[in-house]
């Protein structure tokens, strides 16, 4: 085969499966968003990948992670597609590799939790119109059927690049039905009228955030708001069809609609919500006022027996999350909340009904788009994140954050500089005291910001003037409620969250 007929396969080739691809996904809007071809996969993917690489991506590609998983698994399937065409001029043989690639996404789709009875279908519309779409691959002169149209070599040429651009648009203009279909906006509860709390808290404090340029405001927006999760396609939930079991060991198993969650006395709590992800300094944390039902509340009306030491959580999307027993009954007040900051939760971060508890990382306690409660042992049931190397317990860490300067900043030497940030740490009765120092200096006591209780965040200021010019480092350590002090044992965020002394360094100037 000569050189320009190759890159003519190639092409139709390339063409075709992106005709099969928006075509796939266009089903997928009707089906379900998570069945769609590479939606599956890279799903599938987030699935299989190990702990080393999980951490690698999202300290290297932070949230944008699922984005490029999705940009990647796309651009493999487009060469592979490509590859196709160029076999199928050969020996017709193209078709066998679209319908592996299909079957691989289709055992990805039927293998998703959501993915419902029809989740092959998308990748099986996709196969056929890849395959469909193969035909017009020009076939190689070499081979008798193709030696009369290779005669026409120039017209074949033209009509081959007509043909690839037809059936990438129609690629294209079907993706993007598809996503449309996929994306009901009336699902959501963002009109939803909230029931009123039983005993509101007062307002939040503003906190040192207005007179400190740069520190973290006290409450974090929604719209600022970590999202952390594994959800390739976020689940949009129709709360009228919504229902969560309660179940396992228990005495009287039972469902709750939604309607029925928010006649049950409703508590607001202002929580700091942390990902055992977050590194030393890191931002994986944002601290709210939720608004929900006790889950201890919920569990009562199913009596749960005492051999039961766990909570095994599942979601709309199947992620699977294992809380103590005992952190959903004592008295920290675990939530099964509905709102945060005064709005219904957004799909991002869990609507309708996520688990917020507090002292334990958002891995171990704050199941989104909760489906399903079931009373369990660790011993018999893992939660999705035990069986991927990450600890089956984990209470967060005392963790002091400098926020103001920022790392790398140049400072003037001779006026004075405010030195702020967060501190938290939750399961330890909160923060009584920061204290920051610069190089090997003495601790420094820094001012606190208004107290909002052991299980939120606490703002903090200090000021420095620096004299000497040169690289200075700057470092923060907390002390909890306890009294004791913060740990300079340096661990990774793996497996069960960071801890060591956060530092960061500026030059004077
Ligand atoms: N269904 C579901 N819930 C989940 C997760 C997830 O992947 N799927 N991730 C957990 C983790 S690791 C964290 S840190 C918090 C993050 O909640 P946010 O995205 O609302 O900040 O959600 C938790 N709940
Ligand atoms: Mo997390």
């Amino acid at each position: 085969m000569t050189s320009p007929q190759r890159r003519y396969a190639a092409l139709v080739g390339l063409a075709a499966t992106s005709c099969g691809l928006g075509a796939g996904h266009l089903v997928a809007g009707v089906v379900g968003p998570s069945t769609s071809p590479a939606i599956a996969v890279g799903s599938a993917a987030i699935d299989l990948t190990p702990l080393w690489l999980k951490d690698w991506a999202t300290s290297t590609l932070g949230t944008a992670d699922k984005p490029v998983l999705i940009v990647g698994v796309l651009v493999v399937v487009l060469c592979l597609g490509a590859l196709a065409g160029i076999l199928q001029s050969r020996n017709r043989s193209g078709a066998w590799l679209l319908a592996g690639l299909a079957g691989i996404a289709a055992l990805a789709a039927a293998t998703r939790p959501s993915g419902g009875q029809l989740a092959v279908l998308p990748s099986s519309v996709a196969a056929l119109v890849g395959i469909v779409g193969l035909r017009f691959v020009p076939t190689d002169g070499s081979n008798p059927a193709g030696r009369e149209r290779a005669a026409y070599a120039g017209s074949a040429d033209r009509r081959t690049v007509v043909a690839a651009g037809l059936l990438t648009g129609a690629g294209a203009g079907a993706a993007y039905l598809g996503t449309r279909l996929g994306a009901p906006i009336g699902a959501t509860g963002q009109s939803l009228t909230l029931p009123a709390p039983s005993a509101p808290l007062p307002a939040l404090p503003a906190g040192l955030g207005a007179s400190t340029p740069g520190l973290t405001p006290l409450r974090t927006p929604v719209a600022d708001f970590y999202r952390i999760d594994t959800a390739v396609i976020i689940p949009r939930i129709d709360v009228s069809a919504w229902r969560l079991r309660i179940d396992g060991d228990v005495d009287h198993p039972y469902e709750v609609t939604f309607d029925e969650l928010l006649r049950m006395p409703m508590i607001e709590a202002d929580i700091t919500l942390n990902c055992v992800s977050n590194p030393v300094g890191g931002d994986y944390i944002g601290s709210t006022r939720w608004l929900g039902v006790r889950t201890r509340d919920v569990l009562a009306r199913a009596g749960v027996r005492d051999t039961a030491d766990q909570i095994l959580s599942t979601s709309h999307d199947g992620m699977t999350i294992s809380t103590p027993v005992a952190a959903l009954q004592d008295d920290r007040g675990a939530l099964l909340a509905i709102a945060m900051d005064g709005k219904p939760l957004t799909p991002t971060h869990g609507f309708p009904v996520r688990m917020i508890t507090p002292g334990l990382y958002g891995y171990v306690g704050a199941t989104k788009w909760l489906t399903h409660l079931t009373a369990t042992t660790y011993a018999k049931d893992q939660a999705y994140w035990s069986t991927r190397g990450w600890a089956e317990q984990a209470e967060v860490k005392t963790q002091s954050r400098i926020d103001v300067p920022r790392d790398g900043a140049s400072v003037p030497a001779g006026s004075e500089l405010a030195i702020a940030g967060v501190a938290w740490s939750q399961a330890r009765q909160g923060i009584s005291g920061v204290e920051v120092r610069v190089d090997d200096g003495a601790w420094i006591a820094a001012d606190l910001g208004p107290d909002v209780g052991g299980h939120y965040w606490r703002q903090w200021r200090a000021t420095w003037t620096p004299s000497a010019s040169g690289q200075h480092v700057i470092t923060a350590r907390a002390t909890d409620g306890t009294g004791a002090i913060q740990t300079t044992t340096i661990a990774e965020p793996a497996p069960d969250g960071a801890s060591g002394l956060h530092s960061i360094r500026v030059r004077v100037r």
